[in-house]
């Protein structure tokens, strides 16, 4: 029987493509380029499945440009904020993602992000390679001790409650805002707040796990912002737009947030520049789920889900149109 086709979009880790290669006849796109708008339809002629990543929109008006043979569209990842999902359900594409599978190399970017934040790792290492530092100090870069502290988790999906597992190793406190409080087993002693502001209130550190959603587009703005405690850490792992980029340099340059550590931005791969120059602003370029073990995992999975939908089974991670 003839091989489905199988539009790989990235040039994913060796291992996920040499499997994409052995199961599909594929296109693949060696160069990685980030195939967009009509030209990431024009690759996907006569393609039954399309893999793709996060940096490939997925709008209304691709979706409506795809070629009628792709049935199935794969994202390498978990956010799908970048694809029209009832867009892509109107022309029967049904849409997947990638849950699970990255969660703790998440979080373990968000407790490093937390600890280098926290402890002025950027100020320490510009200090040593600018041959700056002469010596051991009473008083040289102290930081904050994130033991014995409150860490405000925004959004205590399965990312936000793998950090806090790891949190609760250093001594953390932990409370969360989500639309709805755990269950008892889920919240392992979590202080609910039924509102993100009653949160950030109380959160000395604040890491965010949140989706994006046009109800948390921003929600970091300076109002927020000005409600945490002064010298808070704030750390981002989930989504840029979450967070008002002007409002957290002010309040960065101000010493009203002591230190932020942020793995994803508005706009990426742009950064605000205002970040670059602020001692206490410590950047990551989206490396989150960056581990060899995560991403093959990330790419099997999604290429389960496209098995199972060509042998006829109901794919496990489609989305609601
Ligand atoms: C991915 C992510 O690596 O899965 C997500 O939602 O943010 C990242 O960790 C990236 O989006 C790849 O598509």
């Amino acid at each position: 029987m003839a091989k489905m086709k199988l539009l790989v979009a990235r040039k994913f880790p060796d291992d996920v493509l040499a499997r994409c290669g052995r199961d599909y006849d594929c296109r693949f796109n060696p160069e990685d380029h980030t195939w967009q708008g009509a030209e990431l339809c024009k690759m996907a002629a006569g393609m039954d499945a399309v893999l793709l990543s996060s940096r490939n929109k997925v709008s209304a008006e691709v979706a409506a440009g795809m070629p009628d043979s792709v049935k199935i569209i794969a994202t390498f990842s978990v956010g799908y904020e970048h694809i029209d999902v009832p867009a892509c359900a109107q022309r029967g594409i049904i849409v997947t993602n990638t849950p699970d599978v990255l969660t703790e190399a998440t979080a373990d970017v968000a407790l490093l992000l937390l600890l280098v934040a926290s402890r002025r790792a950027k100020e320490g290492l510009n200090m040593v390679v600018k041959g700056e530092w002469r010596g051991w100090t009473p008083t040289q870069l102290l930081g904050r001790q994130a033991g014995g502290h409150v860490l405000g988790i925004l959004g205590m999906g399965r990312i936000g409650r793998s950090l806090a597992h790891r949190a609760r190793a250093l001594g953390m406190e932990i409370h969360y805002h989500n639309r709805r409080p755990l269950t008892d087993d889920l919240a392992e002693g979590a202080t609910y707040h039924k509102d993100a502001e009653s949160l950030l209130k109380v959160s000395e550190f604040l890491s965010i796990h949140c989706e994006l959603t046009p109800e948390t587009d921003k929600l970091l703005d300076a109002k927020r912002i000005a409600m945490l405690p002064a010298g808070a850490v704030v750390v981002n792992t989930a989504r840029g737009g979450i967070v008002d980029d002007e409002a957290m340099i002010a309040a960065l340059k101000s010493g009203h947030i002591a230190a932020v550590g942020l793995d994803v931005f508005n706009n990426e791969p742009k950064v605000h520049p205002g970040y670059f120059d602020l001692p206490n602003a410590f950047v990551l370029p989206h490396i989150g789920s960056a581990t060899i073990e995560t991403r093959n995992a990330m790419g099997y999975r999604a290429l389960d889900i496209i098995d199972a939908y060509f042998a006829g089974r109901k794919p496990k991670d489609a989305l609601a149109g």
